[in-house]
């Protein structure tokens, strides 16, 4: 599957602010995915995304191409206290990985998608 937007080594923030919307990546795009390029359940989380029919919301980061991968995990664990990717912010809000998105109430995930 090719990933539409590819956001490749984008500074964050990292370690420097606690307010989760000081995350600009999360706080200026409707889809925020942290990924890994090998990783199954990202697979399947940007499959859903796409099927929703959402792909053109989503930025995705590939945390095992960027030479701050570990550093944003951990930002990102300190963050949302989930280690795993995938890491999926819709409209600012954290979802979480890919079982909470797929398993998300249609309505719940209607309200979120309808923010973005
Ligand atoms: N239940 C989680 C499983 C996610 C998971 O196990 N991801 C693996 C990669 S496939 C992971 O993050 N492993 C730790 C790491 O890569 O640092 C989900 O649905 O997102």
């Amino acid at each position: 599957m090719s990933c539409s937007r590819q956001v490749l080594l984008v500074p964050l923030p990292l370690f420097n602010c606690t307010h989760p919307l000081y995350l600009p990546l999360v706080a200026d795009n409707g889809i925020v995915v942290f990924s890994k390029t090998y990783c199954p359940y990202c697979t399947q989380a940007k499959k859903f995304l796409k099927e929703q029919g959402v792909w053109d919301k989503v930025v995705v980061v590939e945390l095992d191409e960027r030479e701050d991968g570990d550093q944003v995990q951990n930002y990102l664990h300190q963050l949302t206290k989930q280690r795993t990717v995938p890491n999926i912010f819709i409209a600012q809000q954290h979802v979480g990985g890919c079982s909470d998105l797929v398993g998300l109430d249609k309505k719940k995930l209607s309200e979120l998608l309808a923010k973005i």
